[in-house]
C-alpha cells in the first residue's frame, strides 16, 4: 500500500509551494513559479528572438558552458576587460529587451514572501544550461546596492545547488533547484560563494534538454 500511497503524498505535498529556509535571509520557494512556468518559458523565447543567447568570455578568457542572455534597463556581461552591468547588448548593440511584466511582478512577489518589501527589479539575467554545463563558485558584486535581495527562478532540468560561505574557502552545501523552486537571497547572504554542479543529461517536457534560470536584480 504505502509505495501506492507515497508517490500521491509526495505529489499533494509538490502542489503547495513550500518555504525551506536556507540561511538567515535566504529562502527558498518551492514550486512558486511552476504554475506560471509555461509564461516564463514563452517570455524566455520572445526575449531570445531579439538578444540571443550566447556564451561569454571571462575576464581570464575562459569560454562560459553557460549562455546568457539578459532584459531589462541593464544586461549582466564579461568580456576580456570584466564584468559589468551594460545597457547596451554587445551582440546586438541594441538596448536589452524590455523586462516582461510577469518577471517583475514574480519578483516582487517573491521578494515580499521572504520579508523583502518594494523589491523592484531593474535587470534580469537568463542563463540557459545544456548537460555538462556548470557554474564555478563566485560571488555577485557587480550590483550598485548589496542591501537589494536577488530573486533566482529554477526552469525545466533540474540541477545541483552549490551554496558556499562567505569565502571561497568555507565548505560547500549541495541544494537540488527544480523546476518551478524560486531563490531569494539577500542580508547576510547576499555574497555568499555560490555555483552550479555540472548539468546531468536528462529531458524536461516544458524545456528540452536545458535548464533556464532566470536572476532579478537590482542592479542600478
Ligand atoms: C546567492 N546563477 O547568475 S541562481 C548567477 O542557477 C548565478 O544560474 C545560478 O549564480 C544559476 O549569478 C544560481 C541562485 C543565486 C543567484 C544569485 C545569488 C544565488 C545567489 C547571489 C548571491 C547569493
Ligand atoms: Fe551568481
Amino acid at each position: 500500500m504505502q509505495t501506492e500511497l507515497l508517490p500521491h503524498a509526495l505529489e499533494e505535498a509538490q502542489d503547495r509551494a513550500v518555504t525551506v529556509s536556507l540561511g538567515a535571509r535566504a529562502v527558498l520557494l518551492r514550486g512558486l513559479a511552476r504554475e506560471r512556468s509555461p509564461a516564463l518559458i514563452a517570455a524566455i523565447t520572445s526575449i531570445a528572438a531579439v538578444s540571443p543567447f550566447r556564451h561569454m568570455v571571462t575576464r581570464s578568457g575562459w569560454k562560459m558552458s553557460v549562455a546568457l542572455t539578459n532584459c531589462g534597463q541593464v544586461g549582466w556581461v564579461t568580456d576580456r576587460a570584466g564584468y559589468r552591468y551594460d545597457s547596451i547588448d554587445p551582440l546586438t548593440a541594441q538596448h536589452w529587451p524590455v523586462m516582461p511584466r510577469i518577471f517583475s511582478e514574480l519578483a516582487a512577489e517573491a521578494a515580499e514572501a521572504a520579508g523583502f518589501g518594494d523589491f523592484c527589479a531593474d535587470a534580469c539575467l537568463v542563463n540557459r544550461y545544456v548537460p555538462g554545463a556548470r557554474l564555478s563558485l563566485h560571488q555577485d558584486r557587480n550590483e550598485r546596492d548589496f542591501d537589494q535581495p536577488i530573486v533566482s527562478v529554477s526552469l525545466g532540468l533540474p540541477a545541483v545547488f552549490l551554496w558556499g560561505g562567505q569565502s571561497r574557502a568555507d565548505r560547500v552545501r549541495r541544494i537540488p533547484l527544480l523546476h518551478g523552486d524560486i531563490v531569494v537571497w539577500g542580508g547576510p547572504d547576499r555574497l555568499t560563494f555560490h555555483g552550479v554542479h555540472t548539468l546531468a543529461e536528462g529531458e524536461h517536457k516544458l524545456t528540452g534538454s536545458c535548464r533556464f534560470n532566470i536572476t532579478l536584480r537590482r542592479a542600478l
